[in-house]
């Protein structure tokens, strides 16, 4: 056979970079960045050639597995596999009611056309109150503020970062994550470029990451304290006469009257006391961005998985909104998706706003958000008794075992369910427990459109990427659909495609039904017809376009292998609002609510303790890309980073152990004194503590590392979005006082992750 040359967009994270690769049959014979791609224009970092051996990984799954009675897992036809669900699922769902089985979606289910469109599917089909995500150990807190302010959960404004001329990052290491909330390949180019157009970059971390080295100016801060240090920003603006919102922006804003009063007790002097950046600077900061032409703040993941996370998140964007940066050129922005954006849906201007509380936990009683529950919440409802026990899971790429709060609890409870079905990739420390996994295709074997993160992004984009090697693991989205089959009492052999025909009909009469869609009231057999020979995922992405705010088909981004640039962001405001007032609310009523528990906080001083944070490598992936021999290794090492002062101490010294101790749990970790970190603070990465008995992931156990899950607590959560708290856990460490314990290699050139 002959080499062939295809492009696709790399699904690792949220950059979407465009990719050439170049195959033999099914032999990848390499991966680099493609030059051509619109967006990322030949950028790769090095997690992307893990295309080529994800690909070629005898530890990937290609055929089901079913646990045997050993427990086990052994190889299994699809017909058998499907057969053990529904002997296994149906009777228990008819005894105990649907909420008796939970769901969890891991992180690799937002990067995917198939489940994500499956997922509305079979989840209804399921019709249980038990769906968790990664997203309440993630990003929830943005989400709820962003759906409060601008009545979506994805209305998340996004820097401009092409255009801005100051940015003030928080609790984001774009250089390792390569961004998040913001899709953006090559954030490195960009902040390079911000500084040499004559503008500033601010980073706000506890470490001195990646991203803060190659700014212009990094402040350490005591983890979970960013809302503190916002108001005091906030305050500054209000008590300096700097607030200035443009006469258009005015007209589109309420809420603006309360902030004020609400910032009052935030003075400089006093978040100085609470987050450790000197009062002075604080003050600077709101000046310096009030004064920029075009600047922005953004957020991410340490503003989020924090005690105040859906204050900060807030406060973000009220900073937006006071200096003027909102909705214009150089600030931040809304995204114009192509598809499958809620905010292009329906009447523009505004909506029914954010969905909330409809049911609550029936544990501990914290509410839903957008349907879901908070994943702190899914062991206990798993291990506490009683009627509505959960007894059964469902796990779509997801790996809750190391990546969820108190994962040592939830393991114990995914031991004891009754039934337990994963698609995954591998047998790993979650799929181990299940009683079927079903394989998931590896990248290069299935499709791609990010419908997600295009809605994120931060130039309007479209791109497609077809199935590189067909290697015959049905696509997700045809085994999602035949779970519907079995889930909706049709058996294990359901007729996948009448599902699937189904589902396109519904989505149709929906779409037409709908007087704000540029479909409605034409005929529905002429636009089936017109969606023609394509079938399920990309049947609904068609008319997902087709439906969408530019006149675009499946057949444009398919003669589009490099990409379609749709241009930089527009303004959007007010058609992108969907709160039911038709205004961006300032200040929502929940969130004005829990501003004086952050008040009540500004009188807890550090009380000397020690603080866990984790931080993220640049060759990681969470948890699962440890089993790849090219990205493993040298650096890219599970170790705890500690402040020199806090080893001398404590009495830890680089390439020793210490232990640590929370109160959920305690570990064992090989120690890097680095001063990169705060004193007080310590950094464990998540997504380590592998090589457990029965998964089967030869690499990865190789390079185990340590859980940091173990230590973080699944009773603390930020109240309104029920997002775990995983930055700032308090912790005990001293020096490991076993000397079995295998001891840390000599520590590499302390890595800035
Ligand atoms: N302490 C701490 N914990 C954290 C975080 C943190 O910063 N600190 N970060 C949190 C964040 S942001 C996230 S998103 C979560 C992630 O949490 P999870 O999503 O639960 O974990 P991942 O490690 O992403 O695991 C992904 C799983 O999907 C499988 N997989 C990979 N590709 C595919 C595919 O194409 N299809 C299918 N079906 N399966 C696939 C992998 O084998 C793995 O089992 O972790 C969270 N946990
Ligand atoms: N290489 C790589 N890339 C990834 C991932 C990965 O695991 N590896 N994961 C992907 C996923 S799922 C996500 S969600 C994104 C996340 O993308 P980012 O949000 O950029 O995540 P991190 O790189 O963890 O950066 C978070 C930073 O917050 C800091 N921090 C911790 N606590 C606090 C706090 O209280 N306040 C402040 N101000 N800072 C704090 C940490 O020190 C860290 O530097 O990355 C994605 N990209
Ligand atoms: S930055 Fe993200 S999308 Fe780009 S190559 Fe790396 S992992 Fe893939
Ligand atoms: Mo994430």
């Amino acid at each position: 056979m002959a080499a062939t040359t295809h492009y696709r967009t790399c699904p690792f994270c949220e950059a979407t970079c465009g990719l050439e690769v170049k195959v033999d049959g099914d032999k990848v014979l390499s991966v680099k960045g493609d030059k051509e791609d619109v967006f990322s224009h030949g950028f790769i970092c090095p997690k992307g050639t893990g295309l080529k051996s994800l690909q070629e990984d005898p530890d990937r799954l290609t055929q089901p597995m079913l646990k045997q009675p050993d427990g086990t897992h052994a190889p299994v036809s699809w017909d058998e596999a499907f057969a053990a669900i529904d002997e296994k699922l149906m009777p228990l769902l008819d005894a105990h009611g649907r909420d008796a089985c939970a769901v969890y979606l891991g992180n690799p289910s937002a990067h995917s056309l198939a489940t994500l469109l499956a997922g509305r599917v079979w989840i209804k089909a399921l019709g249980s109150k038990n769906i968790y995500s990664a997203s309440t150990v993630d990003q929830m807190p943005k989400q709820v503020s962003a759906a409060l302010m601008f009545g979506t959960m994805l209305s998340v404004p996004i820097p401009d970062v092409d255009r801005t001329d100051h940015m003030l990052i928080l609790g984001a290491n774009p250089l390792a994550s390569n961004g998040s909330l913001m899709t953006a390949p090559d954030m490195r180019g960009r902040l390079r470029a911000i500084r040499e157009r004559g503008g500033k970059v601010v980073v706000i971390d506890p470490r001195r990451s990646r991203t803060a080295e190659s700014a212009d100016e990094h402040h350490f801060i005591r983890p979970g304290t960013d809302a503190h240090l916002l108001f005091g920003m906030v305050h500054t603006l209000f008590d300096e006469g700097l607030v200035s919102v443009s006469p258009r922006l005015a007209k589109y804003v309420a809420g603006l009257e309360q902030i004020e009063p609400l910032a009052r007790p935030f003075t400089p002097e006093a978040v100085e006391a609470v987050c450790g950046v000197p009062a002075d600077d604080v003050r600077r900061m709101a000046r310096e961005l009030a004064a920029a032409e075009r600047g922005v703040v953004y957020g991410r993941i340490g503003t989020c998985t924090q005690e105040f996370g859906t204050l900060a998140s807030w406060l973000v964007d009220v900073l937006n909104v006071l200096t003027g940066n909102l909705d214009e050129p150089g600030g931040a922005m809304f995204t114009l998706a192509a598809a499958g954006q809620a905010n292009t849906r329906g009447k523009p201007g505004s909506g029914r706003g954010m969905a909330a509380g409809r049911w609550k936990s029936r544990v501990r009683g914290l509410p839903e958000v957008f349907g879901e529950l908070p994943v702190a919440c899914l062991a206990e409802e798993m291990d506490t008794p009683g009627e509505g026990q959960v007894r059964a899971l469902i796990t779509v790429a997801g790996n809750p075992a190391l990546s969820t709060p108190n994962s040592e609890r939830l393991e114990r409870a995914l031991g004891d369910l009754d039934f337990m079905l994963s698609v995954d990739i591998y047998v790993n420390e979650t799929t181990r427990h299940a009683d079927v996994i079903l394989p998931a295709p590896p990248p290069l074997q299935k499709s791609q459109y990010d419908l997600a993160f295009y809605q994120l992004a931060v130039r309007n984009v479209a791109k497609y990427s077809p199935v590189v090697i067909d290697n015959g693991i049905p696509s997700e989205y045809s085994t999602l659909l035949r779970l519907t089959g079995v889930l909706t009492g049709q058996g294990p052999n359901a007729d996948v495609g009448a599902i699937d025909d189904f589902v396109t009909q519904t989505a149709v009469q929906a779409e037409l039904a709908n007087p704000h869609s540029p479909l409605f009231g034409a005929d529905a057999d002429a636009l089936i017809a017109q969606l023609g020979r394509r079938s399920g995922a990309e049947r609904l992405l068609d008319l997902q376009l087709r439906a969408g705010p530019y006149d675009l088909t499946m057949d444009d981004l398919e003669a589009a292998p490099h990409g379609i640039d749709l241009g930089p962001l527009q303004p959007r405001l007010p058609d992108v609002l969907r709160t039911p007032s038709g205004k961006v609310e300032l200040a929502p009523e929940p969130i004005v609510a829990d501003v004086e528990r952050l008040r009540a906080a500004l009188a807890q001083r550090a009380n000397g303790g020690m603080v866990l944070i984790g931080r993220r490598q640049l060759r990681s992936n969470n948890s699962w890309m440890h089993n790849l021999p090219n990205l493993v290794g040298g650096t890219n090492r599970c170790t705890l980073h500690v402040a020199p002062g806090d080893a001398e101490r404590i009495g830890l010294v680089d390439g020793g152990t210490a232990q640590v101790r929370s109160r959920a749990g305690e570990i064992v970790a090989d120690v890097e004194v680095t001063d990169a970190v705060m004193e007080g603070v310590v950094s464990l990465p998540h997504g380590w503590g592998h090589g457990r008995s029965g998964a089967q992931m030869g690499v990865a156990a190789a390079n185990a590392g340590v859980n940091s899950n173990v230590l973080t607590d699944e009773l603390a959560v930020d109240p309104l979005s029920g997002n775990a708290v995983l930055s700032g856990i308090p912790v005990e460490v001293a020096p490991a006082e076993n000397d079995d314990v295998p001891a840390g290699q000599p520590a590499v050139a302390a890595e800035t992750a």
